[in-house]
């Protein structure tokens, strides 16, 4: 399987992320990828191509224009104003604040567009998501040409990124801007599957009123685990898009048996809805030794699930979302790309 990645990742270098109180070094950090790559390249496992360039419309497509305009602005805003640490977010549009309007001032404009305030954005911060954007979109342009499988080395993650909102480690939405993509470049109908240990609330926010986005996600419950307020099992569509998200929130501790078990149940309607192509929203946070996470797959689970998904026989995007017990990341991940091929 052809692997797409690019060094552009590494202007992503924030230097707080918000975590209990405190401002800590990101988990989401450089050397997953470091890992990774290595591992792909100790296990021989293919190819690795550089992205292409693709327009800012392929974004544009499942995010607001305001929003792309932010994203590329803020931190030159942010320096402007003459604030010394990384731009983050402290107040937004609540349930008691209702003006849901962006303010002209960067300090109140972060807010409109955040959704998680862990996530500072720093120099480079824009460029690297582009340039992960542009990563998945390469990848995905691979599937669509005919190769069974692709992986898309995406950093920073887009899982929790929305149609015009930041946070958890997420700016531009990496699957969700590739899966619109084949639908625009001919598919009919794209199955996007997020295995991340966090429910994929950017992707079920943005294809949530559609059919021809069927999204399911396997994630710790929301009731215990971020993003807390998506990812209930009630949540199941809007509009013409009712019965196409599926959401299978997991308690602390589920084991893989309990895991694989709703996979299944999950491939099951990946099958009954027919789609030309799968995309994989591909965390490796279910790794029992994950620091933020609490399932309890070993690394020999991730080339069991590997397998699982080939049995599909779809063309498959995998799309690096998350994973943060950084010395095992790379053998997580490639175990399942390899149990996909050898499945
Ligand atoms: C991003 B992805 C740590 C709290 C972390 C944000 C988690 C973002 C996960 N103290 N909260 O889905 O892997
Ligand atoms: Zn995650």
């Amino acid at each position: 399987m052809k692997t797409v990645h690019t060094d552009a990742h590494r202007q992503r270098a924030s230097r707080t992320e918000l975590s209990g109180g405190e401002l800590v070094r990101p988990f989401e950090c450089p050397e997953r990828v470091d890992h990774i790559l290595a591992e792909l390249t100790a296990r021989d496992h293919g190819a690795i191509l550089a992205p292409e360039a693709h327009p800012l419309d392929r974004a544009a497509r499942v995010h607001a224009p305001d929003y792309l305009e932010f994203l590329r602005t803020c931190w030159d805003e942010w320096q402007a104003a003459g604030y010394r640490g990384e731009a983050m977010a402290t107040a937004w549009p609540s349930r008691a604040m209702t003006r849901a309007r962006p303010p002209k001032e960067i300090d109140g404009r972060i807010g409109y567009y955040c959704l998680a305030s862990e996530t500072s954005i720093s120099g480079g911060t824009y460029e690297a998501a582009v340039a992960a954007a542009d990563v998945a979109l390469t990848a995905g342009g691979l599937v669509r040409g005919g190769e069974r499988a692709a992986f898309a080395l995406c950093r920073p993650p887009g899982h929790h990124a929305a149609t015009d909102m930041f946070g958890g480690y997420c700016f531009l939405n990496n699957a969700a801007i590739a899966a619109q993509a084949m639908l625009d470049d001919g598919a009919a109908r794209v199955a996007v599957l997020d295995v991340d240990f966090h429910h994929g609330n950017g992707t079920q926010e943005i294809f949530y009123a559609r059919d021809d986005v069927l999204f399911l996600s396997l994630h710790g419950d929301p009731d215990a685990a971020f993003p807390y307020f998506l990812g209930g099992a009630d949540e199941t569509g809007a509009g013409a898009g009712i019965g196409y998200t599926a959401n299978y929130p997991l308690p602390r501790g589920c084991s893989y048996d309990r895991w694989a078990g709703a996979l299944d149940h999950a491939l099951g309607r990946v099958r009954d809805y027919a789609p030309d192509a799968l995309v994989v929203s591909l965390g490796v946070d279910t790794f029992k030794d994950d620091p933020i996470s609490f399932f309890r797959l070993d690394s020999a689970d991730f080339l069991d699930y590997g397998a699982r998904l080939a049995a599909l026989g779809l063309p498959t995007l995998f799309v690096m979302e998350g994973g943060y017990a950084v010395a095992e990341i790379g053998v997580n991940t490639v175990n399942v790309l390899e149990g996909f091929e050898n499945g």
